[in-house]
């Protein structure tokens, strides 16, 4: 008997990439893709994909899972039920994060979240490192030692009292994520502005949800990203601005763009399908949609879905950040917290697909390959995941979500997998699901029924890559031809 050339071919679905959209069988053999044609034949398996697109599984590079907020929360999910939700969206990669507090070892902190998602992933994985305690330890000893085991990126926050860095600080970060050759994200809002707003609102009687939007004006994030900026070129070295919400933002980053700096920056779905308003609930209810950043106006979306299509935005997270409407997560503080006691952030790894599907694809928002192309590709690319992870390519592993374009769902609460226990999305129409998933040629979702072990996803070791080299141009102050000679790089 003669042996099986594939152990699956997916038959006959309409294959998109980030540049081309066209009808073939991909063929996979173990955990790979190793043929894409038409005709193929001789599989121990096939799935039949007529009428169906068959899509690189989403690259979700913004997740917070079972993480330890600053304030002593832990995220409502464990990887187990993250990455289960997940999948069921179409995701077979995330980012998440290794989050330092401060008085913690890197190395350890690492090593913690290792465990966790080594026991409960289902899809393949990899960690942002956020610092929080910029020790000389952790900056010439831990850091340079982490990047080269496989964590090319490093997250920082500018705002919140227990994890801001100062410019100073932060200056020490950039300059460590240059020398180790690591991607530098940033979670960019003024703290000052912030807080000042806080102290203002709570002062006067304004405590409910909504006014967590008011209190990150919007200055606060333009000013944060141009002051990043400047200290990246500073130093020359690439970044990443996480979660923009303001078309103000948009705009610093297009002309930092414009210039030749090497920003990248993403938004999310709760900047492009929600408002400000969505806050304005009865009582304490408003809380399920606070988010930080907050959502703003119509405007803004507007101009994120423009900066989208110019890509000076090149992806969309989910900023996956769940805490449940309980004692727990955002009625830890009680049952009428002001907005300032209330975590933020919302529960988005398995609808960030849908919800883009719906819009991009069915409604015709950018289109298919751009849909393909900040979902999974550019991601992937960004964080040096690329050519492993983000496309539907020959020697790519076989990371696949089949999607029926014609299957409409009204999302609710009691249909999402992860432990929340809400979406701040229910009661949305989409049009377009996923069906099918293959996380390494393993067909995990189908039938609606997750087949994949708690474990099975595998750690995504990766430098910073490409996109985290620095440009080579310096300014004037670090350019020993231009400095008197002095060498500070
Ligand atoms: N920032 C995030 O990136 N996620 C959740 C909350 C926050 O402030
Ligand atoms: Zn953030
Ligand atoms: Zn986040």
């Amino acid at each position: 008997m003669t042996e099986a050339a594939f152990d699956l071919i997916i038959r006959g679905g309409r294959v998109a990439t980030g540049s081309d959209v066209f009808e073939a069988d991909v063929g996979i053999s173990g955990e790979t893709i190793t043929a894409i044609g038409r005709g193929l034949s001789g599989a121990k398996r096939e799935i039949d994909a007529r009428g169906k697109f068959v899509l690189p599984g989403g690259v979700d590079t913004h997740c917070h899972i079972e993480q330890l907020s600053a304030a002593g929360i832990v995220n409502a999910d464990t990887f187990e039920s993250a990455t289960t939700s997940a999948a069921f969206g179409g995701t077979t990669s995330v980012i998440s994060f290794a989050a330092q507090h401060v008085g913690m070892s890197l190395p350890q902190v690492l090593e913690d979240y290792h465990a966790l998602a080594r026991k409960g992933a289902v899809i393949d994985y990899a960690f942002h490192m956020i610092i929080a305690d910029p020790t000389k330890e952790t900056l010439e000893r831990d850091l340079p030692t982490m990047i080269k085991q496989g964590h090319g990126s490093i997250k920082i926050f500018m705002t919140y009292d227990r994890l801001r860095m100062d410019d100073e600080q932060l200056l020490d970060i950039l300059i460590a994520a240059r020398d180790g050759g690591a991607m530098l994200c940033a979670h960019a809002e003024n703290h000052g502005i912030i807080s000042w707003m806080v102290k203002r609102l709570l002062a006067r009687g304004y405590t409910d949800p909504k006014y967590h939007a008011v209190s990150h004006a919007r200055i606060s994030e333009a000013e944060a990203f141009n002051r990043l900026i400047g200290m990246a070129a500073l130093v020359d070295q690439p970044i990443m601005i996480f979660h923009v919400s303001t078309a103000e933002g948009a705009k610093v980053i297009r002309q930092a763009r414009g210039e030749g700096l090497k920003v990248f920056a993403e938004t999310c779905p709760q900047y492009l399908f929600m408002t400000a308003q969505d806050l304005d609930k009865p009582g304490i209810e408003g809380a399920k949609w606070m988010c930080s950043p907050p959502q703003r106006g119509v405007a803004d979306q507007e101009a994120l879905w423009q900066a989208l299509m110019l890509g000076d935005l090149q992806t969309v997270s989910s900023d996956h950040a769940p805490y449940r409407f309980d004692e727990t997560g955002k009625l830890r503080a009680g049952p009428s917290p002001n907005f300032k006691q209330i975590a933020n952030g919302l529960p988005g790894l398995e609808l960030r697909l849908p919800l883009l599907f719906d819009a991009m694809v069915s409604k015709g928002k950018l289109g298919l390959e751009k849909f393909v192309e900040i979902t999974a590709t550019a991601p992937a690319k960004i964080y040096n995941l690329h050519p492993r992870k983000g496309s539907v390519a020959i020697g790519a592993d076989a990371d696949i979500a089949i999607w029926d374009p014609q299957r409409r769902v009204t999302v609710s609460d009691a249909m999402m997998h992860d432990l929340t226990g809400y979406t701040p999305f229910a009661g949305r129409e989409l049009q377009g699901w996923p069906v099918t998933v293959l996380s390494r040629g393993r067909v995990i979702l189908e039938d609606g029924k997750l087949s994949a072990t708690p474990g099975s996803g595998r750690f995504l070791a990766r430098s910073g890559g490409e996109a985290a080299k620095p440009t080579g141009r310096l300014v004037a102050e670090m350019n020993p031809e231009l400095n008197f000679g002095a060498k500070l790089l």
